[in-house]
């Protein structure tokens, strides 16, 4: 366990006195059954933990960091050649369609290797290193995505172990790489040490995989209605529960509000791996979370396309999941 105290900000936050929090770290090493128990339980509690001995050589991140590096340093011209980002390319100040901004700059990739080739043609002069760059980098968190899911339905006593997992390694899964850059502010322009680089919202699909460089400014939102910081940590990844597995346990496990904030410090910059099942996949609870009539699905049913346009027809911060309830 980390003990993590909140750093006084500039921007608003709901608390007066300085809190700390515990986060999990989980250890992908651990004995299998501890594990599974220690992941279920980090889900539960926080929607949020850290991993560590996660095996993804040091060598596929470096290169994926290198390649986002190169790509937001060059001039904003060439950079605009790889957008406007509707939903996919190179975005930047607009977040979405409708009217969300940030101070950021961003890439958004299907992480499906065809698209990736051929998006990478607008965004890298050797197109071909990039894609593989990009690809390994996805192949490796993809791994780390799927042990998370395997883990999590062990430690549930789902029989169908592989249920979750077998969704991300489908061929026409929905993943999605986000690369967000956001440049270091200007302290004598904006007059106060942090603004808004992504506002606060929960992620749509089920688990996200993030890594950042060593720059703060996540922040996560605490069930006790906190804002808790995030100490960078560029060798490990940090895993967020996202809307669609809050359905699939029926409420067991709740996505995590989140936001990035900008400093006078350095430019951040984060990665994101949005692990999503294909478009045409239902999105139920598991029939081990509902037991009807005394614990029914709280979530009425839908696919991944339908909460994807839901996701799309409305603003970042909105709960998009009140539109699925039951009744
Ligand atoms: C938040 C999580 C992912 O970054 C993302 C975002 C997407 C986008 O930037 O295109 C959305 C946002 C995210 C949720 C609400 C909608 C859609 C912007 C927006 C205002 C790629 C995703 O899947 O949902």
């Amino acid at each position: 366990m980390v003990v993590l105290s909140p750093s006084p900000t500039s921007i608003k936050t709901s608390y007066k006195k300085k809190k700390t929090m515990k986060i999990p770290t989980i250890d992908l090493s651990m004995e299998r059954t501890e594990l599974s128990e220690t992941v279920v339980k980090a889900c539960e509690e926080y929607g949020f933990f850290k991993v560590i001995n996660h095996n993804v050589p040091k060598e596929v991140i470096a290169r994926m960091e290198e390649e986002g590096a190169k790509f937001f340093a060059k001039p904003t011209h060439e950079k605009r050649r790889a957008g406007p980002a509707s939903p996919f390319g190179y975005g930047f100040t607009n977040i979405g369609p409708n009217g969300d901004k940030g101070d950021l700059e961003y890439l958004l990739l299907h992480a499906n290797p065809l698209s990736v080739s051929q998006r990478s043609k607008t965004i890298a002069s050797d197109s071909t290193k990039f894609s593989c760059v990009v690809n390994d980098y996805v192949e490796a968190v993809k791994e780390v995505t799927c042990e998370i899911l395997d883990l999590v339905l062990e430690g549930l006593g789902v029989p169908e172990k592989f249920a979750l997992s077998k969704l991300i390694r489908d061929v026409n899964s929905d993943c999605v790489l986000r690369i967000n850059h956001y440049p270091p502010l200007n302290q004598k322009l904006k007059g106060n040490k942090n603004s808004i680089g992504f506002g606060a919202h929960s992620d749509p699909q089920i688990l996200t995989i993030m890594r950042s460089n060593d720059v703060g400014g996540l922040q996560i939102y605490t069930r006790e209605g906190l804002w808790i910081p995030i100490p960078p940590d560029p060798n490990q990844f940090f895993v967020m529960v996202g809307d669609v597995f809050q359905v699939l346990t029926n409420g067991k496990f709740m996505s995590v509000r989140h936001r990035a904030l900008t400093n006078t410090l350095g430019a951040r910059m984060s990665m994101m791996y949005f692990a999503a099942p294909p478009l045409d996949w239902w999105i139920t609870p598991l029939a081990k979370m509902v037991s009807p009539p005394q614990n029914p699905s709280l979530y009425k049913p839908f696919t991944w396309d339908h909460y994807k346009k839901a996701t799309y027809s409305l603003r970042l911060g909105d709960s998009r999941l009140d539109l699925f309830k039951a009744q």
